[in-house]
């Protein structure tokens, strides 16, 4: 099947396949050896573990009754992430592993008698041999660095392990380049330091929080959540800038209902109106800013009467709100978001957000950004990683010098074969990511796998992307097995346990014991020198003076601060990690390859008649897609609907709870029908869909056909030209009442 077209096998067909044809292979299956995640006989009633439902990662106990049966999970008060309150999703997390539709063996893609192909169940030893063999023959015929890694979660370090030790660097997350790329850069470049997560805003002690397009609240990340809900009870003023009415534009002081895709004009507005004021933090500017009076002259022309022709925001507006956020000055944070990667000029819009920060002089100051700590613990020994031959960077050919990770959307690119790109990517290993859902443009993306002489999958449920797979690997759920430490920034470095609550359920393993079986086998024992997991634990956690004797009776360990204070001191020297070692109001970095070196409005696309921008976001009780099918919270919320104007509504005719189909400016037919909701709380010029619905694998028993899926519609990438996060926000959808036969499955 190498390197040919994989057709999508529904995980369905699985028992009558295996049946079929694997027979013979279940009974090895079913005696693998019981190695990993083994308990012993006594069941603590109360186990540590930290959350794997999104990756602000609380710790929590998990609670479980006599009989070993697992209860629930609640967050632990030490842990500085949560506070001891977990989200709905973190509550709900249970329903990951009480999931009967979960991923139970190990499957391989064969063809059948009639050519057709088909999962076969087939043992450990069969898949680890079937992988390893593969991998031995890539990197013999193209060498190793054309094998790459997409992860997500805490698999990615014990494959990504495998993978450095085997000569390859390209491991690359959804995350990043779908996700806070630009964000990153915009701050490396200005500050010199990224934020990472959690970010390490003030939000509790801030007077003034500005969310462009964050939409906490339905973005549930636990302590931002808490903290702004404290900040708010403080009286501090939310200004929410979002082209809808938000939960969190529900309790905000104003509410700035943004034209779509044109947040750089307000910026270089506000920045206008801060300058022209007087109202930036002038000593520190003094001390510690690069490129002010370039800057001041470069925004001169950026009225708030320019800017109210553009977002449709008012002038008097933009002034106010400029004023509310100098009154609170330092103690004011811009929030510089987290999914940033809107219209392809996102590192741009998101230098405006740092720089606004940094006139208003709130980063290192008490109430904006404090400087946060994380300690590393020790890797268990091992021997040094090869040089890779050639690195992610080198494969993109010199595109997007200044990302800082490797780009999941680049790696995806340099599997198609193209005489832009010298290497072609010939295997890869998904752990836990759902590409075919979080890459946008859906065709190219299995154009990709359809290139691959290997795709392995590694995950706990039958998702759109296992259904690709040449080797599924099921893992048991984050409740069933030990993983590395936790190791969060913060106002203090914390530490945090996770401990298997209860044997993994069918015959599914941990990460870490699959990627060590194929380090074996592929002569890589080294780089996996632990016995048991618990050794491994233990031995880091000795290090750094604890045990995991005493982390399993407290699951998080706060450190101690030791560097820096959390806020620079007024008069203190600080050298920043930029060129200049100055805060960057002109970035010479930028300049250096050619970017503008200050933010420049440039007008986007606007939706042709009929046709609406689509927007997407978080729902409070869902995580991505992979809660989608979750029992515990499709109980809470079972499918998505499009949010449509009033206005909307009438022209087209639609009722709530209407269903219709999405269709994109490219013809592009969402695969299921969603509800209309009909609703003030969106703009005339837009509609809205929670991201992570419309699934298509009929094994999702609870998920299939629910809504529809952002990601099937999501088919024009506006790549961002510094760091090569993909805009995903340019595309534009018009109803459909039925789907005919024009339907791309
Ligand atoms: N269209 C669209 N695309 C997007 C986004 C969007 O809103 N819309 N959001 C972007 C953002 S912000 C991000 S961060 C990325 C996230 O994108 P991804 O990293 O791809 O995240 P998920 O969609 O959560 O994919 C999770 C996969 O992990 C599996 N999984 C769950 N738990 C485990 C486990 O314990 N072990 C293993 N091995 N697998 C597990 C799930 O079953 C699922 O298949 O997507 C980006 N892409
Ligand atoms: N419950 C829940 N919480 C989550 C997650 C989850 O899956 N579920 N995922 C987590 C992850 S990985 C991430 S990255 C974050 C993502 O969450 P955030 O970073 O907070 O938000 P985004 O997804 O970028 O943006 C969504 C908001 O942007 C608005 N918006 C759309 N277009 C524009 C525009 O042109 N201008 C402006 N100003 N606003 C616009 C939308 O209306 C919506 O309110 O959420 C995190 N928290
Ligand atoms: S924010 Fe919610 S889902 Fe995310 S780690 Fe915390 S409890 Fe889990
Ligand atoms: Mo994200």
């Amino acid at each position: 099947m190498s390197g040919s077209r994989r057709d999508f096998i529904k995980i369905s067909a699985l028992s009558a396949a295996g049946l079929l044809l694997g027979g013979h292979y279940v009974q090895s299956a079913m005696s693998g050896k019981k190695s990993a995640g083994n308990l012993g006989s006594a069941v603590p009633l109360r186990t540590p573990t930290y959350c794997e439902v999104c990756f602000w990662q609380c710790a929590g106990w998990v609670y479980k009754n006599e009989k070993g049966d697992i209860q629930k999970v609640v967050g632990n008060d030490d842990d500085p992430n949560c506070n001891g309150r977990l989200c709905p999703r973190g509550t709900g997390g249970v329903g990951m592993y009480h999931d009967e539709d979960r991923l139970k063996t190990p499957l391989l893609r064969i063809k059948d008698q009639d050519g057709n192909q088909t999962f076969t169940e087939v043992s450990w030893e069969e898949a680890f041999d079937f992988i390893a063999e593969r991998l031995q023959k890539i990197k013999e015929e193209h060498g190793p660095e054309c094998i790459a890694l997409f992860t997500h979660g805490s698999g990615g370090n014990y494959w990504g392990n495998m993978l450095k030790a085997f000569g390859s660097s390209n491991i690359a997350a959804p995350s990043y380049s779908q996700c806070r790329g630009p964000r990153e850069v915009a701050f490396i470049t200005t500050f010199g330091d990224g934020l990472n997560s959690p970010e390490p805003l003030d939000i509790r002690d801030t007077r003034c929080l500005v969310l462009i397009g964050s939409h906490l609240g339905e973005n549930m990340h636990n302590g931002q959540v808490q903290e702004m809900s404290d900040a708010i009870d403080k009286g501090a003023a939310i200004i929410t800038v979002d082209p809808r009415y938000s939960t969190a534009a529900s309790k905000s002081k104003f509410w700035l209902p943004i034209k779509p895709a044109t947040d750089i004009a307000l910026l270089l507005s506000w920045i206008r109106e801060i300058i022209n004021n007087g109202w930036y933090d002038k000593e520190y500017i003094n001390q510690y800013a690069y490129g002010f009076e370039e800057l001041k002259n470069h925004v001169q022309p950026f009225t708030p009467e320019w800017a109210y022709g553009i977002t449709t925001i008012r002038p008097e507006q933009i002034r106010e709100t400029a004023r509310e956020m100098a009154n609170a000055a330092p103690s004011v944070i811009i929030h510089p978001g987290r999914h940033v990667t809107w219209y392809g000029d996102d590192t741009q819009r998101l230098r405006a957000v740092a720089i606004l920060n940094a006139l208003l002089g709130s980063w290192g100051r008490r109430g904006g950004f404090f400087i946060p700590e994380k300690k590393s613990v020790p890797e268990y020994p091992h021997p040094p990683y090869p040089a890779p031959r050639r690195t992610w960077r080198e494969a993109m050919n010199g595109k997007y010098p200044l990302a800082d990770l490797a780009l999941a959307s680049g790696v995806c690119d340099a599997t198609i074969p193209s005489p832009d790109l010298d290497c072609s990517i010939k295997a890869w290993i998904v752990n836990g990511t759902n590409l075919i859902m979080t890459l946008p443009d859906q065709k190219k993306t299995i154009d990709a796998i359809n290139n691959l002489e290997l795709m392995v999958v590694v995950d706990t449920m039958p998702m759109e992307i296992t259904g690709y797979a040449d080797v599924v690997l099921p893992e048991c759920t984050y409740l069933e097995r030990w993983d590395d430490l936790r190791v969060a920034q913060g106002r203090n470095s914390s530490v945090a346990l996770r401990m298997p609550a209860a044997e993994p359920k069918y015959n599914t393993k941990p990460a870490y014991w699959m990627a060590k079986e194929v380090a074996i086998r592929l002569g890589l024992g080294a780089y996996f020198a632990w016995e048991t997991f618990e050794e491994k634990l233990d031995w880091q956690l000795k290090q750094i003076g604890s045990s995991l004797e005493e982390m399993k009776r407290i699951g998080v360990k706060n450190l101690p601060r030791e560097f820096d204070d959390l806020f620079f001191a007024p008069g203190d020297d600080h050298e920043f990690y930029t060129n200049t070692g100055k805060i960057e109001l002109y970035s010479t970095a930028l300049a250096a390859e050619g970017f503008d070196p200050m933010p420049v409005y440039t007008p986007h696309m606007e939706p042709p008649a009929g046709y609406y921008h689509l927007n997407y976001g978080r729902a409070p009780m869902h995580t991505f897609s992979r809660t989608a099918n979750n029992p515990n919270l499709v109980d809470l919320m079972d499918e998505n609907t499009v949010w449509v104007n009033p206005k909307v509504a009438n022209e087209w005719g639609l009722t709530n709870g209407q269903p219709v189909y999405l269709e994109n400016q490219d013809g592009v037919i969402a695969k299921f029908p969603v509800k209309v909701r009909v609703t003030e709380r969106i703009r005339f010029d837009s509609v809205y869909i929670v991201h992570g619905f419309g699934h298509a694998d009929k094994k999702l028993s609870r998920a299939y056909g629910k809504g529809a899926s952002d990601a099937d519609l999501i088919t024009r990438v506006l790549m961002d030209p510094i760091m090569g996060g993909t805009g995903m926000r340019g595309n534009f959808v018009t109803f459909r009442f039925n789907k005919e036969s024009e339907v791309q499955s």
